[in-house]
């Protein structure tokens, strides 16, 4: 059995990943926990069990640690992590640190398991926006090949953290944000990370240049708008996809019906369709209100809902581990 770390073990997706790890009941000989030094000290149980949180040095790795899940910020990434990979430890990274070297593998089980062969100590979990869209296009995409794309997302405030979360839960009553650039509460707002000099946000750009690194399409057009809504847990997006090949919808509902990690949610004559209510505390992609985009050849506009803490963090890094222990 390995010998299990969670790095950033107190943050939001920290225990969402010791949860999912627990919950999933992935093999673990020894379990380390590791923060700041502002968190350690800090107790977290974990299968009915304390464990004392400690603070991340660079002799953290020295104990013979064979998996660690990382997710407590890129900088910390860009220190650690070569540094563990340098003690035979595969680590699994949450942060955008690593996401687009060519060294490491981008990973989504559902969608491109094969990557992690070639890792060389580092795989890097995607961004959760990029998550939840590839394991819904995937599918169509073997079959009908995707031509370009189109995103418009809804993120949930748990996406900027405990401090997003903080600043919707005072905002509805009246509080100043802290953590947005303006109020979120009973508002949207269309700018998510930082503005490049294109006018696209960071955010945008994570979802184009890991979408393409995913899919292995590294020429797809792919387009996205990502905007902030006050939801608590759940990104929400409408996805326009246009295809090379033509295809039947009921077809369309059937792949993504047989597809792994897919929940379909597509009964508009009864109201049903994925919402992020729903979606919270679920492991799963929820995929509906399908139609045909008749605006172009072979358009599909398609509604994808998940809970972003975890199938667009922590689960889908529990994933990528058990992947890891399977071979
Ligand atoms: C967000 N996608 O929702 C980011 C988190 N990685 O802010």
């Amino acid at each position: 059995m390995p010998k299990v770390a969670v790095v950033g073990a107190t943050g939001m997706v920290g225990r969402m990943m010791l949860n999912v790890l627990e919950e999933r009941n992935f093999p673990i000989d020894e379990l380390y926990l590791f923060a700041s030094a502002k968190s350690a000290g800090l107790e977290i149980e974990f299968k009915n069990k304390k464990y004392i949180v400690e603070e991340l040095k660079e002799d953290s790795f020295d104990r013979g640690i064979d998996i660690a899940l990382f997710s407590a910020g890129a900088s910390t990434s860009l220190k650690f992590a070569k540094i563990a990979a340098s003690k035979g430890c595969v680590v699994i990274d949450n942060s955008s640190a690593w996401r687009m070297d060519e060294e490491v593998p981008l990973v989504v089980p559902e969608v491109n398991p094969e990557d992690i062969k070639w890792n060389k100590g580092i795989i890097a979990n995607p961004n959760c926006s990029t998550i939840q869209a590839v394991v819904a296009l995937k599918p169509l995409d073997l079959k009908y090949k995707i031509k370009r794309i189109v995103y418009s997302t809804y993120q949930a405030v748990s996406g900027a953290g405990q401090s997003g979360y903080e600043d919707l839960k005072n905002g509805v009553q009246g509080i100043a944000p802290k953590k947005f650039q303006h109020p979120i509460a009973f508002n949207v707002i269309p700018h998510i990370d930082v503005f490049m000099e294109d006018g696209y946000t960071k955010e945008e750009i994570k979802m184009i240049n890991e979408t393409r690194k995913i899919m292995h399409r590294p020429d797809l057009k792919v387009t996205a708008t990502t905007v902030r809504v006050p939801v608590y847990h759940g990104h929400s997006e409408s996805i326009n996809v246009e295809f090379e090949k033509d295809f039947k919808l009921h077809e369309v509902k059937e792949i993504l019906r047989n597809s792994p990690g897919i929940i379909l949610m597509d009964d508009p004559n009864n109201n049903i369709y994925p919402m992020p209510i729903y979606a919270e505390g679920k492991n799963e992609v929820f995929v509906g209100r399908l139609r045909r985009d008749d605006s172009v050849d072979f358009g599909l506009n398609m509604w994808v809902v998940a809970d972003n803490i975890r199938k667009g963090a922590a689960t889908n890094a529990v994933q990528i581990a058990e992947l890891l222990i399977s071979k």
